[in-house]
């Protein structure tokens, strides 16, 4: 008779799982063998902590679409592989959960160390996922474990998609699967399937009608745009009608930053171009687009204003057209789907050359890709130059995925990308320490592409173990730490009592040789490119590279920000 952790497998298996992350535990440690079977057919990717499993199960999912499975003891993974669930509920990426209560048999009641199953004496690990889950099945008996499984993967990948989770009481994993006569289990397959709601075809002509008699149409292109399908489309139907293209932070890069019709990204600390454009707009069309407030300098009338402008907004959950602001028009819909019926309707092509005159003007008014002048301390770099070498060596087949902090903030806010979806964001929580398992995953899916990682030395530090993952995972990736000895974007809001900001200096290029990398220190602006094609080269020889960057500590955020 099959037992729970065999039915487990054979259930991600029938879900289409190829791939786990995990570091075991207790009821996790129990299913181990059973993915040992199957070790030729389903990879489980060992981490150094829990923290970077969910993450990188997170950008599994987030990349492909599919949903990453995260596997760890109740204790640990509602508690540091939190931090992955947290990044897919609020990014929309699908993921799923595999945990226990973490008591043994018959003594759940008994404030035994590490239980989780919410009886007194314990904490519960379905509360504290049940917060930040689509999710959160709890299985009691054998069979349910394996409906549940099914469930999980079914919540995750249905719009809009998220991480769910599905918590064992641990005893069951190892139980045998009676026979059930009342409670039947079916085969995955027909739990999944799903057809997506067509957009309105009525509600596409009218979309169309408006863009067309639009003088300055603006899109804000979301999260919902990143797919590659739907970036193709929509570099396709800018440029044909000279449809101006603001992205929100999700969105950034999803065409060309360097085409005529792209302004850049929105937002305090996106680009001057993007936000004044969009202050200009008679019609604007939320693609995919929450309007959310971060990416609206908190809601500035100034900048959109459902008074003063035409907004339309498509998205594939109903309730989230009209969510942050009201519209004229609310699409549901994937964006693919309306992309792909707008090509039939006419968009004001005869206006083409003016907007994009408009575009120009704008973007050379506001400087737009234009670097604002710095000066770096001797020996030490700054972030302009990190962003000038970034522009002047990425290729289409590189990826950059960012972390937190001001180095991030240069890039999104004044690297102009050209190839669609090369960057990698934390887009949900924007936790520091993101970045590194993010891309040790982002080259899992990507074997074939250069997976680069920039980062800041606050960051790095807090998943530094990661790269003893991407040496024994061969994974390899390129590093770039921006190392300013300290947490620059804390360190820039303050005024002085200067308290609780400053590192001591850390030498990551060394740090990471003793972890099996190779690792390289730059101190001139001159020697980054070298050392970034150093890596790449490294990286097709299998191995990780850490380049440790002297940033001037002055440095500041505040240049590249649209304050
Ligand atoms: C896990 C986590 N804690 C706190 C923050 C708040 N925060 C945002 S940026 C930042 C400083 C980042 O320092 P570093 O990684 O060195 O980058 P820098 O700003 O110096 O370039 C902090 C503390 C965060 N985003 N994530
Ligand atoms: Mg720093």
């Amino acid at each position: 008779m099959p037992t729970t952790k065999n039915a487990l497998v054979r259930t991600l298996l029938e879900c289409g799982a190829r791939h786990a992350f995990t570091l075991p535990g207790l009821g996790i440690t129990w299913t181990l063998d059973e993915f040992y079977e199957v070790r030729d057919r389903f990879r489980v990717v060992l981490t150094r902590s829990e923290q970077a499993a969910s993450v990188m199960a997170q950008v599994y999912g987030k990349l492909t679409g599919r949903p990453g499975v995260f596997m760890g003891q109740g204790p640990f993974a509602s508690t540091t592989g939190a931090f992955g669930i947290l990044e897919a509920r609020f990014a929309g990426s699908p993921m799923v959960v595999l945990t226990d209560t973490s008591c043994y048999d018959g003594f759940g009641m008994y404030g035994v160390y590490q239980t989780m199953t919410g009886d007194y004496g314990a904490a519960d690990v379905r509360t504290v996922l049940g917060t930040m889950t689509k999710y959160c099945g709890y299985a009691t008996e054998p069979h349910e474990a394996v409906y549940g499984l099914q469930l999980a993967f079914k919540h995750a990948q249905l719009p809009r998609m998220g991480p769910a989770a599905l918590v064992m009481k641990t005893p069951i994993i190892r139980r045998e699967l009676p026979e059930q006569t009342r409670v039947q289990l079916y085969p995955t397959e027909g739990y999944l399937r799903h057809t997506p709601a067509r957009p309105d075809a009525e509600a596409v002509a009218r979309l169309a009608a408006l863009l067309s008699t639009a003088r300055n149409p603006v899109i804000i292109a979301g999260q919902g745009t990143q797919e590659p399908r739907a970036r193709a489309l929509l570099a396709e139907l800018a440029a044909r009608a000279g449809l101006a293209v603001a992205t929100s932070y999700n969105g950034k890069a999803v065409i060309d930053e360097t085409s005529p019709v792209a302004v850049g990204m929105l937002g305090t600390w996106g680009c001057k171009a993007a936000n004044r454009m969009l202050a200009r707009a008679d019609v604007v069309l939320a693609l995919g687009a929450s309007l959310g407030p971060d990416y609206l300098r908190f809601r500035d009338r100034g900048m959109l204003d459902p008074t003063r402008q035409r907004i339309a907004q498509v998205d594939v959950d109903a309730r989230h057209a009209g969510w942050v602001l009201p519209v004229e028009l609310a699409i549901t819909g994937d964006v693919v789907d309306v992309l792909e019926a707008l090509r039939g309707h006419a968009l004001g092509e005869a206006q083409r050359a003016s907007r994009l005159t408009a575009i120009a003007s704008n973007n050379e008014e506001h400087g737009f890709g234009v670097l604002p002048p710095t000066v770096a301390a001797d020996g030490t770099l700054h972030y302009a130059d990190i962003v000038r070498t970034l522009d002047r060596v990425l290729t289409p087949s590189d990826m950059l995925v960012l972390d937190a902090g001001n180095n991030r903030i240069w890039v999104t806010g004044m690297l102009r990308l050209r190839t669609p979806g090369q960057l990698v964001v934390p887009g949900g929580i924007g936790g520091m320490g993101w970045g590194l398992p993010a891309a040790a995953a982002t080259q899992l899916v990507h074997p074939e592409r250069n997976t680069l990682c920039l980062i800041g030395d606050g960051g790095v530090a807090m998943t530094l173990a990661t790269l003893a993952t991407c040496v024994q995972e061969q994974l390899p990736i390129t590093v770039i730490v921006a190392n300013n000895q300290g947490l620059g974007m804390v360190r820039d809001n303050m005024k002085g009592r200067r308290i609780a900001v400053d590192f001591t200096d850390l030498d990551f290029a060394t740090i990471a040789r003793g972890m099996g990398c190779d690792g390289i220190r730059v101190n001139r602006a001159d020697a980054l490119g070298d050392a970034i094609a150093a890596g790449r080269s490294a990286a097709r020889a299998g191995r990780t590279t850490v380049i440790d960057v002297a940033v001037d500590p002055a440095a500041s955020h505040v240049p590249a920000s649209d304050y």
